[in-house]
């Protein structure tokens, strides 16, 4: 039997609600409802992201500048939203880069509040990889009261991130990395893609053009004058880090949006569509099917991870992704016929977040495509090439309220890990709740997870979804830059409640 509040207080059981939550905090992640009505779905058509073209191209270099800035969008019908984004976008411009060809990135801040941005998944010099504390500070200006890491490199205004994109073809992603705010500032708009392409992935026959589909998937609630619901103790974000302490656990919305769009459709042509998505969530993880699946058939072909192509193509009925992760699916859409709809949904939610997206599939078509048997070489890391093991318990702290890494809040003076240049390491983790948990700088290999790898451990990866009270270990090479780094939990919550730790690279 479950006791309401009420009915603890007329029992004289209620403790008031302080003394209650000091002793059962709530480390699990919590919805925060939306009151604005939420909009039917499948109503607005899928916003198909095209890459940005860049300011100049020369040299080998193209170049790009981002003004990060509110701005008004149309999330949901008859409503105007408040967004923060890299030109007013949200999700962000998409950037299409070429593996050996550079990137540059200006970044100017018209915000109120510090900003930082990562490229996730990038193999970036520690300069260019939106350490916490590398503020770019507003054009503003902002009280220096708020800095206090002595190695930080703070920039007034505005930044250039270099990317040399010396890594192979992948989806990647930027996003807002600033120290304590990282949540609030990402749930307000500030992420978006970066495809990286190569030869390697060129030749392949894979769909492409049209039928190459970037989704960012993320969930969002909204108050009821449209803008953007977020329990931060300090909406300003200026003065007091955190959030409420109910949502310690992480947020949840009630509102999908793919691409910046609630529940969106897609037309569809009765042929392979090859789907590249992203979880840009704060807090949750997706379970994701097809609905109805015909007889037989299996929903996906995976293709790819974080870190790229497959050596071999994967079969899988549904897909757990969580905070972070990438998974680059073919869907043949050859097993519906034309006139018929298909659903991705959510099975690990029953209520609105339960559904993303309908395929309607319009028109048939001839379909040239093909998933090669072998899709790329497979990678040539050996655990017995490991020059040290190293443990890392992520785990929740009862009496200080915050997330910590063995034992620790995030602290930029202190060096968790030290690991030599080009040398290879076993690095295993420890959980207590879930934690989707992240390095900066390289991929990794999944060696184990709950004792086997996992069925969506495949191929190269940069975050690795722990279930609560689980054990993995990833096996990795620190090649590219010496320097700081960060590793975190990319539950965002967890991250800005001190779920992250440094390593530097020697
Ligand atoms: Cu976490």
């Amino acid at each position: 039997m479950k006791w309401t509040r009420r009915e603890l207080l007329r029992a004289g059981l209620a403790l008031p609600i302080a003394a209650a939550s000091c002793i059962r905090p709530r480390p699990e992640a919590r919805l925060i409802p939306s009151l604005a009505p939420l909009p039917p779905r499948f109503q607005a058509a899928l916003p198909i992201l095209r890459a940005a073209q860049p300011v100049s191209a020369e040299n080998g270099m193209d170049r790009y500048e981002f003004d990060v800035h509110p701005a008004a969008a149309r999330i949901l019908p008859g409503l105007s939203t408040e967004i923060w984004g890299f030109n007013g976008t949200f999700p962000g411009p998409m950037i299409e880069a070429r593996r050996g060809r550079c990137v540059s990135v200006r970044v100017r801040n018209r915000l109120p509040v510090p900003i930082v941005t990562h490229l996730h998944g990038g193999r970036t010099p520690p300069e260019s990889d939106g350490y916490p504390t590398d503020f770019i500070l507003p054009v503003s200006g902002f009280p220096a009261a708020h800095m206090h890491d002595p190695l930080a490199r703070v920039a007034q205004g505005e930044r250039e991130y270099v990317y040399a994109n010396q890594q192979r073809a992948a989806m990647l992603w930027y996003h807002d990395h600033r120290m304590d705010y990282t949540a609030p500032q990402v749930w307000r708009g500030l992420a978006g893609l970066y495809i990286l392409r190569d030869p390697e992935e060129d030749r392949l026959p894979l769909p492409h053009g049209e039928r190459e589909i970037p989704l960012m998937i993320c969930d969002r609630s909204f108050n009821a004058d449209g803008s953007l619901r977020y329990p931060a103790r300090d909406p300003s974000l200026r003065e007091l880090p955190a959030i409420e302490e109910a949502y310690m656990g992480g947020v949840l919305g009630d509102v999908i949006l793919v691409n910046g769009a609630p529940w969106p459709k897609l037309e569809v042509a009765n042929v392979k569509y090859r789907l590249r998505i992203l979880n840009a969530s704060n807090a949750r993880r997706y379970e994701l099917a097809l609905d109805p699946l015909p007889r037989g058939a299996v929903a996906f072909t995976q293709i790819g991870s974080d870190g790229g192509l497959l050596s071999a193509p994967v079969e899988l009925g549904t897909v757990r992704i969580a905070p972070a992760e990438r998974f680059d699916l073919i869907i043949d859409f050859s097993k519906f016929s034309v006139g018929s709809s298909v659903k991705l949904i959510n099975s690990a939610d029953s209520g609105s977040a339960g559904e993303i997206l309908r395929f309607d599939i319009t028109r048939g078509e001839r379909d040239d495509s093909a998933i090669p048997l072998k899709l790329a070489d497979a990678p040539d890391i050996r655990p017995e090439n490991a020059v040290l093991t190293r443990d890392f318990d992520f785990s929740f702290d009862r009496l200080k309220h915050s997330w910590r890494i063995n034992g620790k809040p995030f602290d930029p003076a202190r060096m968790d890990a030290r690991p030599r240049l080009d040398s290879t390491e076993i690095w295993r983790f420890q959980t207590d709740f879930s934690h989707p948990l992240h390095l900066h700088l390289v991929n990794f290999r999944v060696l184990a997870h709950g004792g086997r790898p996992g069925p969506y451990d495949s191929g190269w990866k940069d975050t690795i979804d722990l279930g609560p009270g689980q054990g993995a270990s990833v096996l990795m090479r620190f090649s590219g830059y010496r320097g700081r780094y960060v590793f975190h939990c990319h539950n965002l919550e967890h991250e800005d409640m001190s779920m992250m730790a440094n390593f530097e690279v020697v």
